[in-house]
């Protein structure tokens, strides 16, 4: 997940298929961008089983385990998976995302402005500099798919 704690720290967010449906994929995008924040992978795709099994691998033993998986991979809509990067992105994007509960996050968040459900809240991101650099390895494990680029603006943001 880049180096924690420098301007290359790296976070995986996934818009989820609720996000996705809903028309919301140009409003996070344009959050994280507006921020200061530079996109260095992105893909949509339908999760397999496995893949979203491993994901939420550490909800395994939840009551809701199951209900989660199925959303994520249902195929109605696809996810939008991304990796941002930048300073402190991982602790920001949290923050930028708001609380689990939607009926707990902060207003101006996203999941605030837009969900109401907990099983339905639009958006993941890493909680961790270690669970972001899991994440973004088993969704962008791939060599090259990782773009290292430098916006033009750079010295106006940092
Ligand atoms: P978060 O890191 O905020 O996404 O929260 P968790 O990792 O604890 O939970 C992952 C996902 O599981 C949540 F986004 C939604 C789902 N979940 C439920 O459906 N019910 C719960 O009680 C807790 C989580």
């Amino acid at each position: 997940a880049g180096k924690k704690g420098t301007s290359s720290e790296r976070t995986f967010i996934m818009i989820k298929p609720d996000g996705v449906t809903r028309g919301l994929v140009g409003d996070i995008i344009s959050r994280f961008e507006k921020r200061g924040y530079k996109l260095v992978a992105i893909k949509s795709l339908v999760p397999s089983r496995q893949l979203a099994e491993q994901h939420y691998a550490d909800l395994s033993t939840r009551p809701f385990f199951k209900g989660l998986v199925n959303y994520i991979t249902s195929g109605k809509a696809p996810v939008v998976a991304m990796v941002w990067e930048g300073k402190d992105v991982i602790r920001q994007g949290r923050i930028m995302i708001g609380a689990t509960n939607p009926l707990d996050a902060a207003p101006g968040t996203i999941r605030n402005t837009y969900s109401i459900s907990i099983g339905r809240n639009i958006i993941h991101g890493s909680d961790s500099f270690d669970t972001a650099e899991q994440e973004i390895g088993l969704w962008f494990g791939k060599p090259g798919e990782l773009a290292s680029w430098e916006p033009a603006n750079w010295n106006w943001i940092m």
